[in-house]
């Protein structure tokens, strides 16, 4: 740079050189462009930095708008989940069968997107005996959605975390079409249906080859054990594990120590809820329904948004198929109106569960609790942390 202009300009113009960011460079640019004498001279200089300070703006302007775009990209499909989450798909092949409808019918959430098409997640929360449930519509998923089609690995990513999926099928049109669609993405994606998980559990160790151990009185009374723990080596082997310990819980078959091994299989409860029962011939087709995939679906619930018609304890519903036991704890004699929500699915809880859901550190600075049981033959009772649990029990804990 030519000792004309000056040593400010020239401090200025130093710092551009070093200036990291677009941001900064775009500051020092100008501040030396202001300092920079004007005169023949210096004339060309000046139109060389104006040009590069152009240059510079509209790569900030590119930045700005490509930053933007990525966010809306994420936002719409990354929700953060609240209470327990519902979220009701549908099959796109079939349009409109109802989801923001059934959404505004139980949350009064979004009236004004009934009968258009919804490209992104609409969502509401929906309260029953202060239970929160976080209702989310779905875009409807399209064929192919496994492997990414129309916002699939968006949706799909958001099923496999929820706490149930709702299949919304409308009753008024080809209900097996519908449900095969869904059913084949979610088989796809890995997603498995309504069945508990298998009770094995593969943890990778540094040596020692695969040891197989059988943990119950069930798991050990499986036929022909030595030929199990053989092929359940195997297919560990086979599946990349050289070392580990496999643990079996249970009854198992073959199929299900592939599952155990695959870190993308999920396990999902699912429901149906059939749409538009207030149309003609419906009543038929819920009944042919809810008897052809009772194999599949235990549970399928008959709505019509249009006559307001769900069942008035939908919520207690969906606890109860979740197999979510209520119990509500207490403070210095103040019981909290929100109920605690335990999972009662596999064993039936304790006290220890509550202490960690509330938080881990009541585990260990526990002393005793209270339990007050209203139809109990003892009302009040003090325990320790292995005591079970019942629905509505009121709960106090005392630390040391
Ligand atoms: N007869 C009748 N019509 C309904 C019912 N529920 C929804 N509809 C109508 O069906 C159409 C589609 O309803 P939406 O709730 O927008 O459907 P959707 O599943 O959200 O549709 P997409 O967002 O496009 O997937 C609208 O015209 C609704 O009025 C119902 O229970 N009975
Ligand atoms: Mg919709």
């Amino acid at each position: 740079m030519s000792s004309n202009i000056g040593q400010e300009a020239q401090a200025a113009y130093e710092k551009y050189l070093d200036a990291k960011s677009i941001d900064e460079r775009i500051k020092r640019l100008e501040e030396f462009l202001s300092l920079v004498p004007k005169h023949k001279a210096t004339e060309k200089i000046v139109a060389l930095n104006k040009s590069r300070l152009a240059k510079l703006r509209r790569e900030q302007e590119a930045e700005k708008i490509r930053i933007k775009a990525t966010s809306k990209q994420i936002s719409p499909f990354s929700i953060k989940k609240e209470g327990i989450q519902l979220i009701l798909i549908s099959d796109y092949h079939s349009p409109g069968v109802g989801k923001t409808s059934l959404l505004n019918l139980l949350t009064g959430a979004v009236r004004d997107k009934i009968g258009k098409f919804s490209p992104v997640p609409e969502i509401g929360i929906y309260e029953h005996n202060k239970v929160r449930f976080q209702i989310v519509a779905m875009p409807p998923i399209r064929q192919g959605a496994a492997s990414g089609i129309g916002n699939g690995k968006e949706i799909i990513s958001q099923l496999r975390a929820c706490d149930l999926i709702c299949f919304c099928v409308d009753l008024s049109r080809d209900y097996k079409e519908q449900i095969e669609l869904l059913l084949n993405e979610l088989n796809k994606s890995h997603v498995r249906i309504n069945v508990p998980p298998p009770p094995i559990t593969i943890e990778k160790t540094g040596s020692n080859k695969i040891q197989v151990f059988f943990l119950t009185n069930e798991a050990r009374e499986l036929n022909d054990v030595e030929d199990l723990t053989e092929k359940i080596k195997e297919i560990s082997h086979a599946g990349g594990i050289r070392n580990g310990v496999v643990k079996v819980f249970g009854k198992i078959e073959l199929d299900q120590v592939v599952d155990a091994l695959n870190l993308s299989v999920v396990y999902k409860k699912i429901i149906i809820l059939g749409t538009k029962g207030d149309l003609a011939l419906t009543k038929n087709t819920f009944n042919e329904l809810e008897k052809s995939y009772s194999n599949i679906f235990p549970l399928v619930i008959g709505t019509s948004a249009k006559k307001k018609k769900i069942p008035s304890d939908f919520g207690r519903i969906v606890l109860n198929y979740l197999q979510k036991m209520k119990v509500y704890t207490m403070n210095k004699g103040i019981v909290d109106e929100k109920p605690l929500l335990l999972d009662n699915s596999i064993n039936q809880p304790t006290i220890r569960d509550v202490t960690l859901k509330i938080h881990r550190s009541f585990l260990e600075s526990f002393d005793h609790a209270v339990v007050i049981r209203k139809d109990a033959k003892q009302e009040k009772k003090k325990v320790g942390l292995k005591y079970l649990l019942k629905e509505n029990d009121i709960i106090e804990l005392y630390t040391k």
